[in-house]
């Protein structure tokens, strides 16, 4: 039996930025529309911390590092592809038509922070760590039956290798060559565990060996070598040869999450250098060095950026509470006694 490729990219000379070379298959348009992206997630993970400080929206999941890999995926797709986010990746469906209030009512815990799957193919963000792997495995081999050309992707973390929810939905994806690319967010953190204590494997990009299946590790602070890897998986499941694993390798150099203070468990030198390796200002670089980005583009840019949350937390914050019944609809025909006695007791509190 053939041995299953592992392509890695050389991280050392990525890290010394990338040259100023045209990528092949992107003329100024596609770089332009990244860069975009880019900075709408940003701007997005950047207001949404100020949000969570002043009360404005709940405990929220920094991405501020990671915009690289989701950018780089949601590029590599076509509009008929799905997504699979977790928590990490709240903001993906802005990229996909979503109304950034929509994700805002999400993290203030509101109904309308819910959205239709089917109207943008981006599921539903995930918290339980890797449950949305079999899902996204499911739905990829739904569409194959269904002799679609569409392919998923489903984004988790290093963390989420560990669980068996990773384990049962890359094995089902590989035995049923479903189209699907995994692509993990290797930021070498699950809240205060470190990579060394989550797994005994010199590399993630490893363990697709023992699904049976190619993987690609690369640069997660470098979009364009995650857009890459990410359009490899995608012609890889889209011509029906199942699915690949991709390692974006990166680090959390911001808190897990607004609840939490890493200053207990991380290295601040470490830090401060993996700071100065920004996947936004990088990019930016690398498109002034080619010449079709300046210093107004990126203004404008991001004004817009700014513009459009502006407007998203007015529009959630104009919207009426959502109603606190609808904590006990939807999960039984036949609600159980004590359910019924509890919003009983929701109403008379309610009314006092
Ligand atoms: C099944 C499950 N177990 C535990 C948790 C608590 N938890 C929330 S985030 C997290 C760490 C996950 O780390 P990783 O998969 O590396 O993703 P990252 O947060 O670094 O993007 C844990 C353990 C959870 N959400 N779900
Ligand atoms: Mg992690």
């Amino acid at each position: 039996m053939s041995a299953v490729p592992v392509v890695e990219q050389d991280l050392e000379r990525v890290i010394a930025g990338r040259p100023a070379v045209r990528p092949a298959g992107l003329d100024d348009d596609a770089l332009l529309a990244l860069h975009r992206s880019l900075v709408r997630l940003r701007v997005y993970d950047e207001r949404s911390v100020v949000y969570h400080s002043q009360g404005r929206i709940g405990t929220y999941a920094i991405f501020r590092g990671h915009e690289a890999i989701q950018a780089g995926a949601v590029h590599a797709l076509e509009e008929r592809d799905w997504i699979f986010p977790s928590y990490r990746e709240s903001a993906i469906g802005l990229l996909r038509g979503l109304p950034a209030s929509t994700i805002l009512q999400w993290w203030r815990g509101h109904p309308s922070g819910w959205w239709n799957p089917e109207e943008v193919n981006v599921a539903s963000i995930c918290v339980p760590i890797a449950t949305h792997v079999p899902h996204a495995a499911g739905l990829a081999w739904g569409l194959a039956l269904k002799e679609s050309d569409a392919v998923a992707v489903a984004i988790f973390g290093d963390g989420a290798t560990s669980e068996g929810a990773f384990h049962e939905g890359a094995n089902l994806a590989a035995v049923f060559r479903a189209p699907l690319v995994l692509l993990c967010n290797n930021n070498q953190w699950a809240i205060s565990t470190p990579l060394r204590d989550q797994t005994a494997a010199e590399r993630l990009s490893d363990k697709a060996v023992g699904y049976g299946m190619p993987a690609i590790r690369v640069d997660g602070n470098d979009v364009l070598a995650v857009h890459d890897a990410v359009r490899r998986g995608v012609e890889h499941a889209r011509a029906g040869e199942g699915p690949t694993f991709v390692e974006a390798v990166t680090y959390r150099s911001f808190p897990h999450a607004t609840a939490d203070d890493p200053s207990i468990y991380v290295d601040r030198e470490r830090v401060e250098a993996e700071r100065g390796r920004d996947c936004v200002a990088a990019y930016e670089t690398y498109l002034r060095d080619l010449g079709v980005l300046d210093d107004e583009d990126v203004q404008t840019v991001r004004e817009e950026a700014l513009a459009e949350l502006r407007a998203g937390i007015q529009a959630a914050e104009d919207e009426a509470p959502g109603d606190p019944e609808l904590v006990f609809a939807h999960a039984y025909a036949d609600p159980p006694p004590d359910l019924a006695r509890d919003l009983e007791e929701l109403r008379r509190v309610h009314e006092r």
